[in-house]
């Protein structure tokens, strides 16, 4: 074995070899049991100056659990859920590792834990038939976020019915003290059923060949961090996510919505880099993302593949509980209506002839749907109901009602100011919409035709009479 020469002696600075010696780390004293924890928990951070020799024993059961609501899978887990159980040992402890698989599994299993030094990461060391279990021991040399995962033949299947986790090599000078730590792992999952499908889904080869997952997953199912589950800190606080990606396909684009990763460890690694909006976690591997709380909220933990978060499951909610700080964050302030044409009256330009007359009631009714679909149905919704203090009612509406010639000078023209609409003040702005007369007309006589109004039909030369008007 080289002995290494601290830098400093190379420099020439004045140190004795026995003080470079004790910088290197101190000699291997003791046993323990590591504490091991399911996600979202971390065990608590190691305070041991000296490596040691540590205890870890992992059982793999399968199982089945909940995917979503309705949707179960059976899941191959590393100590009875996905992610498997987070592992936090001290660089340079040596592992004595156990893995246990249980008399009621079907398949035999193994161990490939990415912090290993050796032959496959301890996949041969670890191969264990159900019923047996099996040992052996590493020296954690390198410190950092390590994946651990299932390598027994057919991999990829072992890998995708969640037989991943992390284990954490805490450097000998340990991490930084921070006020929370949350696990959280991401995996995709190929069933036999497409997104939501109800009932228990089997695993489907073909997808996975594909690359096309139905589900991605933060924690092994839809929702395992949301609502009552949610993972929580408070304002000001310092949070550190311990984030891994198990695969077995996707490379996750990890984000936390409304936050900015004051550090990322990328890959999981001894660096890092400052102020990182997203960072690429990759299948198989992990980041360490740390952050300081500035205000309240609800922050979202997404895969920025963003379909994947609102349509395949990765999301995930840090709830973080105030007082807020409005100087950070004010929320919003106003909503008001942007008018661009200044309310001036405009018709919109159309390369499209103007629709054929209509020449009945009941065609100008018919024509007059589709408008109010099209340009009042946004505000004054789609039954006409308007939404209180907002926008007011066109449903049996007393000001449309009373006059005739009014409401046809509010659609040509828009209408700003205080208003009483059944009882109910308005003080709001509708824009001036553009719509020629006929469609007027029409959009008009169908809102006289609907809920209870009075019935009244509308003509394009009466709009525009009200047009020459002016008013
Ligand atoms: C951008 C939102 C918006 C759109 C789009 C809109 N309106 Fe309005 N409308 C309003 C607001 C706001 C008022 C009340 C203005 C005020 O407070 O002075 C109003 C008032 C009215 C009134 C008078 C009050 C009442 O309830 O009887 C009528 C009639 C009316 N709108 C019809 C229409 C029709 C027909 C359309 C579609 C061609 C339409 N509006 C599109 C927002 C809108
Ligand atoms: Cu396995």
């Amino acid at each position: 074995m080289k002995t290494k020469i601290p830098r400093m002696m190379a420099a020439g600075a004045l140190i004795s070899l026995a003080q470079a010696q004790s910088a290197e780390d101190l000699p291997l004293k003791g046993e323990e049991t590591a504490i091991l924890t399911h996600a979202p928990d971390v065990p608590p951070p190691l305070s041991r100056k000296h490596p040691t020799r540590v205890k870890v024993e992992i059982e793999v059961t399968e199982v089945v659990k909940r995917m979503a609501d309705g949707v179960d899978y059976t899941f191959w887990t590393f100590g009875g859920s996905v992610p498997g159980k987070f592992i936090r040992v001290r660089q340079n402890d040596e592992v004595d590792f156990t893995l246990k698989n249980h008399p009621t599994s079907k398949m035999p299993h193994n161990i490939d834990l990415h912090a290993v030094t050796g032959p496959g990461g301890g996949a041969k060391a670890t191969f264990t038939a159900p019923g047996h279990q099996t040992n052996f021991t590493f020296k954690a040399l390198n410190p950092g976020l390590y994946i651990y995962h299932c390598a027994t033949a057919p991999v990829g299947m072992h890998i995708a019915n969640g037989m991943y986790g992390l284990i954490l090599v805490e450097p000998k000078e340990g991490l930084a003290p921070v006020d929370r730590e949350y696990y959280v792992v991401q995996g995709d999952f190929y069933t036999t059923g497409k997104y939501g499908e109800p009932g228990l889904q089997g695993f489907s080869m073909e997808k996975a060949l594909a690359e096309n997952p139905d589900y991605v997953v933060f924690n092994g199912s839809v929702g395992s961090m949301a609502g009552d589950n949610a993972i929580r800190a408070e304002k000001g606080e310092t949070v550190r996510l311990f984030v891994g990606n198990g695969g077995p396909n996707l490379v996750s684009s990890f984000h936390v919505i409304g936050e900015i990763f004051d550090k990322v460890y990328t890959e999981g690694g001894t660096r890092f880099q400052e102020n990182v909006q997203t960072t690429l976690v990759p299948a198989g591997g992990s980041a360490i993302c740390e952050f300081k709380l500035d205000t309240d909220g609800d922050y979202i933990l997404v895969d920025h593949s963003i379909f994947r978060a609102f349509n395949k499951g990765a999301l995930g909610v840090l709830d973080v509980s105030g007082p807020g700080d409005l100087a950070v964050f004010s929320g919003q302030k106003s909503d008001t209506v942007y008018l661009p044409e200044g309310g001036a009256v405009q018709t919109i330009p159309s390369d499209t002839k103007p629709a054929a007359a209509a020449a009945t009631r009941d065609e100008r009714i018919a024509a007059g749907k589709s408008i109010y679909a099209a340009n009042c149905a946004a505000c004054h919704m789609p039954e006409g109901q308007g939404m209180p203090a907002a926008f007011p009612p066109l449903a049996k509406s007393d000001y449309l009602n009373a006059d005739v010639d009014r409401a046809i000078s509010v659609v040509l023209h828009g209408l700003q100011g205080e208003i009483t609409v059944n009882g109910g003040t308005y003080n709001s702005v509708m824009p001036t919409l553009g719509l020629d007369d006929e469609s007027v007309a029409n959009v008009l006589t169908f809102v006289y035709s609907q809920w209870d109004n009075k019935g009244a039909t509308v003509t394009p030369a009466q709009v525009a009479k009200v047009r020459e008007a002016g008013k």
